[in-house]
């Protein structure tokens, strides 16, 4: 019996999985999570505006968002994930920042490297701010072996589920095996007034990590 078991579990598994695909996306006014507008599930990272702004009620040249969710490794392996924004962005994984740009940018474009282990889930989260004109925000990643970013999908995606003592160790065993070294963004004397074209990301090295065994 315990096979049959195991397959019904399974079934029901992945039928949750399914129902929650997604990342929980938190609209708010103000470009430090001032005012909530909204919140909603977003298939992926993926959105440019000028003045019509992605959800109502949001100011377009004036607000910030953050989402949250779990993320799975569909190989073992680096990734390299890629954030494209206008204007700032803070993405973590697995607990860890991988990308640190939390200023102004015209079209920037940062990458941050991490090792995952096929099937583990990770926590991910991304904060994104737009304080002048138009906004863009995009999360990429190259997956092990392959060249080109691409922009990760809504199937590797699923909404965080309310924390429960089962789900801690997954979680810690994220913060173990990975470890960025600090990158040039995450000097603590990046205090300074933001710059839209000083600190572009042609000489931002991104964080490596130190393989887990
Ligand atoms: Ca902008």
């Amino acid at each position: 019996m315990k096979p049959v078991i195991s397959i019904l579990l399974n079934l029901l598994l992945v039928g949750s999985l399914i129902a929650q695909q997604g990342l929980k996306a938190d609209y708010y006014n103000g470009t430090n999570f001032n005012q909530k507008v909204a919140t909603r599930t977003e298939p992926n990272i993926d959105k440019s505006w000028n003045d019509i702004p992605p959800v109502p009620g949001l100011d377009p040249h004036d607000c910030s968002i953050r989402w949250t969710g779990r993320l799975t490794a569909p190989e073992t392996g680096t990734y390299t994930f890629s954030a494209k924004v206008d204007d700032g962005i803070r993405v973590w994984v697995g607990g860890v920042m991988v990308i640190d740009n939390w200023q102004l940018n015209d079209d920037g474009r940062f990458t941050g490297k991490v090792i995952m282990r096929k099937g583990t889930p990770y926590d991910l989260k991304v904060e994104y701010f737009n304080a002048l004109i138009e906004g863009e925000v995009r999360l990429l990643w190259t997956l092990p072996n392959v060249q080109s970013p691409v922009v990760v999908e809504s199937k590797y995606f699923n909404e965080k589920p309310k924390p429960s003592p089962q789900q801690a160790p997954a979680k810690a065993e994220a913060k173990k095996i990975l470890h960025p070294l600090p990158s040039p963004t995450q000097n603590p004397k990046n205090n300074q007034p933001p710059s839209t074209q000083n600190q572009r990301p042609s000489n931002n090295q991104p964080p490596t990590v130190e393989p887990w065994s």
